[in-house]
């Protein structure tokens, strides 16, 4: 009995150390150590021995027990270490490697204009409008003080899409929408951007989608000089403090006096060059009082209020700033363009 246990106890461990997962291991233990297993069928026939064997062969028994299962405790905590190191190895992530990069995109150079634009505008107590860019031929031009027939709707050429509706030409009929919604209250002072259409040919300095920002102010005694003031202001922070405006007289039916301004060419600092036609300036907006008629029509009294107003031109402002000299850039969307406004301010 001696013997046989011994040989149990020497098979039994070298199987445990042959065991490489836990699955064996367990299939070990239900072997040896089981209910079923062979120590317990050993105890089991103990029966047949002899009193005084009997606890001899039981402290034997228990001995090789003992000795198995702290073998087994053993066994598995090595297994269970073995295990938990290789899933560390596996899941190790190497904090040292360089990021995957992620492409990012930039603010348009437009948009970033726009942005910049209203940021002025805002700064100077101004509230930013929208309005449709499919609009009626009521707001376009006749309540702008442009009726049917009249040989202003040919400066601006137009995407008609009925006889009624069309794609706006200007950012102006949202002067007249904003009046009708204020109901003939003030202050008035609104800027608002957005895309404008013509059927104009393009080039350089031409698209036939653009972006304009409208400026609207309609109060007690607003004054050209109000006007005048306003766009230094917004021209000295836009293209720096050295630079001048330029007020020429202009036309416009929706306002009287009507003048278009220029800026100091950027490119020559006003010296004259190529890009300003070697005059030292550069238009960037139409604007004027608001024509008295089209105060009447949006329900104000002109006799009380008076207003100015402008529109300006967001893509000549952009390759003012950036010296682009060419509008389609902005519309053909090469990123080897758009790139470079990454990191500007
Ligand atoms: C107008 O559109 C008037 N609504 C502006 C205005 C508003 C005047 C309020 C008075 C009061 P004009 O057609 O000149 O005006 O256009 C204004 C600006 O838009 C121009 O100074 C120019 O900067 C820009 N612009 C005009 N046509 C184009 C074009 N095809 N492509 C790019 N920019 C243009």
């Amino acid at each position: 009995m001696k013997e046989q246990l011994q040989k149990l106890r020497e098979q039994a461990m070298d199987e445990l150390a042959k065991c490489e997962a836990q699955n064996e291991l367990t299939e070990w233990k239900v072997q040896y150590l089981g209910k079923k297993g062979e120590l317990t069928s050993i105890l089991r026939g103990m029966g047949q021995l002899s009193p005084e064997k009997r606890p001899l062969v039981g402290q034997l028994v228990n001995d090789v027990r003992s000795a198995l299962e702290h073998a087994y405790e053993q066994k598995e905590a090595e297994l269970k270490r073995k295990a938990l190191e290789e899933k560390l190895k596996a899941e190790a992530i190497d904090v040292t490697l360089p990021g995957r990069m992620v492409p990012v995109g930039v603010v348009h150079p437009l948009n970033r204009v726009i942005r910049e634009i209203e940021d002025i505008f805002i700064g100077l107590g101004f509230e930013v409008a929208e309005g449709p860019e499919v609009e009626t031929d009521y707001y376009n031009f006749e309540a702008l003080n442009i009726p049917k027939n009249h040989p202003a709707r040919d400066m601006q050429d137009t995407f008609y899409l009925t006889e009624e509706i069309l794609m706006r030409t200007h950012t102006s009929p949202v002067q007249v929408r904003t009046l009708e919604a204020k109901k003939g209250t003030v202050p008035v002072r609104i800027i608002c951007p957005g895309r404008v259409y013509r059927r104009d040919d393009d080039d350089a300095t031409h698209s036939h989608l653009f972006t304009q920002v409208e400026g609207l102010v309609v109060d007690r005694q607003i004054r050209m000089s109000d006007l005048k003031g306003i766009l230094l202001t917004f021209a000295r922070q836009m293209f720096g403090p050295e630079q001048q405006i330029r007020l020429r007289p202009s036309y416009f039916p929706f306002t009287e006096p009507s003048t278009e301004v220029d800026v100091t060419c950027m490119a020559c600092r006003g010296d004259g060059c190529r890009i300003c036609k070697h005059t030292g300036w550069i238009e960037i907006l139409g604007a004027g009082m608001v024509h008295p008629r089209v105060l009447e029509m949006a329900g104000y009294d002109s006799e009380t209020y008076t207003g100015f107003a402008f529109g300006m031109g967001v893509e000549r402002i952009a390759m003012l700033k950036y010296g682009v000299d060419d509008i389609r850039y902005f519309y053909v969307n090469d990123v080897r363009f758009l790139k470079q406004f990454a990191s500007r301010s």
